[in-house]
């Protein structure tokens, strides 16, 4: 029996020792080690074997499967370690290849004026409201004092999509909905951009889609005044200190004076240039007082109440500021153009 267990003992370290995965070492254990393996065999047979013989082969028992579990996990360290060291060879990395580029976004240069002109609103206390692209004749024209036959809305031709639904001409809407709201109580002091659309051919000054932003402050006591100062402030922010500006008269059904503002040419600064067509202004939004007809309709008693309006696009303030000289870049998505105003 000691020569058996000696002869399991050399059998199995010699396996083991040359065991090249540890799925052989696995099988290994089992066959030797296992309840069903060569040492339980063996010493299923100690049954016959004298008192003074069984601590014998019992102890020799002991120490040839501690041997064998010696030999078996420094087998299983060894083919761990040589594992390892396939897979750091295989996924290594070679951090000196150059790094693939990420390309980030950045907001659409149209995006980034309205957020200039809203943050300089915010900070004079106006809200920023936004309404319905698609929008009812009701809202589009008439609370905004053009009545079905005016002349003024051969000038806003839209898209309708029944009789009375239509896709909005401007973002004025918006401030007839929060004035009627406000149930002719309460003052207003919003501004609202949004984009617009107008059945045009488009070319590279007109686009069937463009954007704008419309402002309004009604109070009692609002004066032209008021208006003129709230102008001036947004001309110099959007181009510059040192820009004068100027309200020449002009029609628009909704106010009433109606104006239209120009700010001096900083190309030339008023010399007269191909910008400012020698002229030394340059047009840049339409004003005016809050036409009675409108507060009245909106529930406001235009005796006690009175407010100022203007409306801008900012497309246009974008091709002024940026030199863009077709505003079908701006809707064409063409990424060469759209990312050069990244950190506008
Ligand atoms: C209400 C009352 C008055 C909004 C106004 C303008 C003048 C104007 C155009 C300029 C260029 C729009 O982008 S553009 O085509 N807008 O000139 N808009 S006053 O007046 C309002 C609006 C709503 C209830």
């Amino acid at each position: 029996m000691q020569d058996e267990l000696k002869a399991i003992e050399a059998e199995a370290v010699e396996k083991l020792q040359a065991a090249d995965n540890l799925q052989d070492l696995q099988a290994i254990q089992v066959a030797y080690l296992g309840k069903k393996g060569s040492i339980t065999s063996v010493l299923r047979g100690m049954g016959k074997l004298s008192p003074e013989e069984r601590p014998v082969i019992g102890e020799l028992a002991n120490n040839v499967r501690q041997a064998i579990q010696t030999t078996l996990q420094e087998k299983k360290q060894a083919l761990e370690l040589a594992e390892l060291e396939v897979k750091l060879e295989k996924e290594a990395i070679d951090v000196t290849l150059p790094g693939k580029p990420v390309t980030v976004g950045g907001p659409h240069l149209l995006t980034s004026i309205i957020e200039e002109i809203e943050d300089l609103f915010i900070g004079l206390g106006y809200e920023i409201k936004e309404g319905p692209e698609v929008e009812t004749d009701y809202y589009n024209f008439e609370a905004l004092n053009l009545p079905k036959g005016h002349p003024a809305r051969d000038m806003q031709d839209s898209f309708y999509i029944t009789n009375d639904l239509l896709l909005r001409t401007h973002t004025s809407p918006v401030q007839a909905r929060t004035m009627g709201a406000l149930n002719g109580k309460e003052p207003v002091r919003m501004i609202c951009p949004g984009k617009v659309y107008r059945r045009d051919s488009d070319d590279a000054t007109h686009s069937h889609q463009f954007t704008q932003i419309e402002g309004l402050y009604v109070d009692k006591n609002v004066r032209m005044s008021d208006l003129k100062g709230t102008l001036k402030l947004l001309a110099q922010k959007m181009f510059g200190k040192d820009r004068e500006i100027r309200l020449r008269p002009s029609f628009f059904p909704f106010t009433e004076p109606s104006v239209e503002m120009d700010i001096s040419c900083k190309v030339c600064s008023g010399e007269g240039c191909s910008v400012c067509k020698k002229t030394g202004w340059i047009e840049i939004l339409g004003a005016g007082m809050v036409h009675p007809k409108v507060l009245e309709m909106a529930g406001y008693d235009a005796k006690e109440y009175s407010g100022f309006a203007f409306g801008m696009g900012p497309d246009r303030i974008a091709m002024l500021k940026y030199g863009v000289d077709d505003i079908r870049a701006f809707y064409t998505s063409d990424v060469r153009f759209l990312k050069q105003f990244h950190q506008a």
